[in-house]
């Protein structure tokens, strides 16, 4: 392809409206836009994505890892044909646009993922690379590509800088994820100035050492340069490419380029004016289009189009040949399989005392025959965090059938790939840690949350439980850290049928992630546990009064806790109620009715146990009600003995109860 002066007035077109909306808004980042227009220009040109059908499942995936720039997006949505008018651009930033200050996903339609924490969209698109093989794999048939697809990721220097794109960038090495292509808006200026301040690395020599393809583009304003570079990696099919292309942050703009002022301000208006002088646009028009690149675009739209429909074509003959495959390809693409896990409530062979994480264990593999688009794996602790599917094959460089993933070492980037493993779609991920490491994804945990992606988190050795290894390895404060997040259902079971809701949860939400909070050591099965966990709280043992004489709560391994204090109590001629909390996100959403009977507002003697800080737990006691939880760090020990040091015993729930009942 041969890029003519058309083109290059499109780029300048997408400059100038980029800058018009920071400077309506009066507030954006302005120098992205104008240095990477051309790339992405050139890079969207040669994708194959249709604005008129956004959710088309084999279009080429694009992530604006640098999502600063969004204007970037916003301008190219508008121009190739997708539902952003320029009234949504000249909206740029205010509450309730569809062009948010950082590119939303599930907010406007063409957005594939949720960007601004630097490093995230490039660990989401080698998540998506990996959903495209694994697909392929699955799907594909001799003359039937229908999952064949290209992930593009433009990322700054911020986004290389970040360890997360490290983490990422290397594991897609190893993976030889030959269809991601990175495109590196190589302008060597963040917000503070140059980035020889604090990144002087070669990035090509690093990204050589991981395995990828390199390539760099000198002038970041040569359309047919930086296209040949496309053209190059998309041959290159057996390693990730990276395109680092040579930017100025302003470009066009006299007094801000190659500046860091340029980043994250509005140009102001005379800079704007000299802007678009000095590109030969009318410096008097604002949010303006010529009428030429309008027609010009239609080139690429209804180049789109007809990408679409010859895939749309593709598959129809795909189901007339392959109709279980078609069949299953459509399936793994529904949003509810709650049919489908009916059999996962029906508690069967729970009778054992048995850990929660290897209850987990058991449920995942026997969904695993049921869910064929289960795909998951851990950092490295698959063997503790019971996350193996077994005879389900590791995903690798050669295999792309293994529905086990080795993350290696890297829970941020574990985290983040989990989230771009299902936003490409057709995938239900999972991934796993301990959960005192969950503060080293929480960045990507967050993310998960705000877009509403129902991934899921296997988080296990989730206390003091832990035993041995001590403080650094015993959560305290996570609880209450995940609890936090909105939109993320934290599930800690006190049993392997509680388990077992929890994974039905986890599996059959399409709004949330979901955290499986699950411990090292063994638990007893309680005969009075069941899926009604899933309305997050219920009656485990109730008084033989209309009132109880007092409640008391707990989650997870703390429940076998309050379970036997029942017993005691009531030998002292004390009438109390148990109350299992797995979810306080989902008891919180239940109606008020249910919620009164389980809590009676009247009944004030309250306990709540939990080997956490979690200090959530106040909104079910209140202020009569008592706490019995870790004060500080945990200790090296074995489990028994720490719970007994901490306070976790049946017989200092049952004083504390005694001392409120007598009070
Ligand atoms: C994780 C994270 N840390 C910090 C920021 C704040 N921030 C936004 S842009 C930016 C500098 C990015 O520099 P670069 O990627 O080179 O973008 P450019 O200035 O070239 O547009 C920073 C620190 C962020 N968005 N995410
Ligand atoms: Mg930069």
């Amino acid at each position: 392809m041969n890029y003519n002066k058309i083109d290059v007035l499109t780029v300048n077109t997408i400059r100038a409206l980029s800058a018009d909306a920071v400077q309506k808004a009066n507030s954006g980042h302005p120098g992205l836009p104008l240095g990477a227009a051309p790339m992405a220009y050139a890079l969207w040109t040669n994708m194959r994505h249709s604005g008129k059908n956004p959710q088309w499942h084999d279009r080429d995936r694009f992530v604006l890892s640098a999502g600063h720039g969004s204007m970037l997006v916003y301008s190219l949505l508008h121009l190739f044909g997708y539902e952003v008018s320029l009234e949504d651009i000249k909206d740029f930033r205010q509450l309730g646009s569809i062009t948010p200050g950082h590119p939303e996903y599930g907010h406007t339609k063409g957005i594939e993922t949720t960007t601004g924490p630097l490093g995230q969209g490039v660990a989401n698109a080698v998540g998506m690379a990996i959903a495209e093989s694994f697909m392929a794999d699955k799907f594909n048939r001799p003359g039937f590509e229908i999952s064949d697809h290209y992930t593009f990721v433009i990322a700054g220097d911020g986004c290389l800088m970040e360890g997360i794109s490290s983490e990422a960038s290397s594991l897609a090495g190893t993976l030889g994820l030959g269809k991601l292509i990175m495109l590196y808006d190589s302008n060597r200026i963040s917000i503070e100035g140059s980035t020889d301040l604090a990144f002087t690395e070669d990035v090509a020599a690093r990204y050589r050492a991981y395995g990828w393809h390199v390539d760099d583009v000198s002038d970041g304003n040569d359309l047919n340069a930086i296209a040949a570079a496309i053209e190059s990696a998309k041959k290159e099919s057996e390693k990730p490419s990276l395109i680092i292309v040579r930017t100025e942050i302003g470009y066009g703009c006299p007094a801000k380029q190659g500046s860091a002022s340029a980043h994250g301000e509005p140009l102001g208006t005379d800079n704007v004016r000299a802007l678009k002088e000095n590109l030969g646009l009318d410096p008097d028009s604002h949010f303006n289009i010529p009428k030429q690149v309008y027609e010009h675009m239609k080139i690429w739209i209804e180049k789109g189009m007809k990408a679409e429909s010859d895939w749309n074509n593709l598959l129809e003959s795909y189901s007339a040949a392959y109709p279980d495959l078609f069949n299953e390809y459509i399936k793994w693409h529904e949003r509810d399989i709650s049919e489908t896990l009916k059999d996962l409530l029906i508690p069967e062979g729970y009778d054992k005392p048995v850990s929660t994480r290897e209850a987990s264990g058991s449920i995942l593999n026997r969904l695993s025959a049921t869910v064929g688009n289960l795909i998951g794996g851990s950092a490295d602790l698959a063997p503790s965090n019971k996350t193996f599917m077994k005879n389900m094959g590791e995903f690798s460089a050669s295999s792309r059938s293994g529905r086990n993933l080795h993350f290696g070492v890297r829970e941020h980037a574990m985290a983040s790939v989990t989230n771009g493993i299902y936003l490409h779609g057709g995938l239900r991920p999972y991934c796993g840690t301990f959960l005192v490491f969950s503060d080293y994804m929480k960045g990507a945990m967050r993310l998960s949350a705000i877009m509403g992606i129902p991934v899921t988190y296997v988080l296990t050795h989730d206390s003091i439980g832990v035993g041995e290894d001590g403080p650094t390895h015993q959560p305290v404060e996570h609880l209450s850290s995940l609890r936090s997040i909105p939109n993320m259902t934290v599930f800690r079971p006190a049993d392997a049928k509680e388990t077992a809701a929890g994974w039905y949860h986890a599996l059959t939400c399409k709004d949330s992630p979901t955290s499986l909070i699950l411990t090292r050591q063994n638990l007893p099965v309680f005969k009075e546990s069941s899926d009604e966990a899933l309305k997050g709280g219920y009656v485990l043992r109730d008084s033989d009064k209309e009132k109880p004489d007092i409640i008391l709560m707990a989650s997870g391994s703390e429940v076998e806790l309050i379970y036997s204090a029942y017993d005691s109590l009531r030998e002292l001629g004390i009438d109390p109620r148990v109350v299992s909390i797995p979810s306080f996100e989902l008891f919180d959403a239940q109606e008020d009715e249910y919620r009164e009977k389980v809590l009676p507002s009247d009944v004030r003697r309250r306990i709540a146990v939990e080997a956490s800080n979690s200090s959530e737990w106040y909104k079910y006691i209140g202020l009569d009600g008592k706490f019995i939880q870790m004060e500080g760090f945990g200790a090296s020990g074995k489990a028994p003995d720490l719970f007994r040091h901490f306070g976790f015993t049946v017989e200092n729930v049952v004083e504390v109860a005694v001392r409120m009942i007598n009070s």
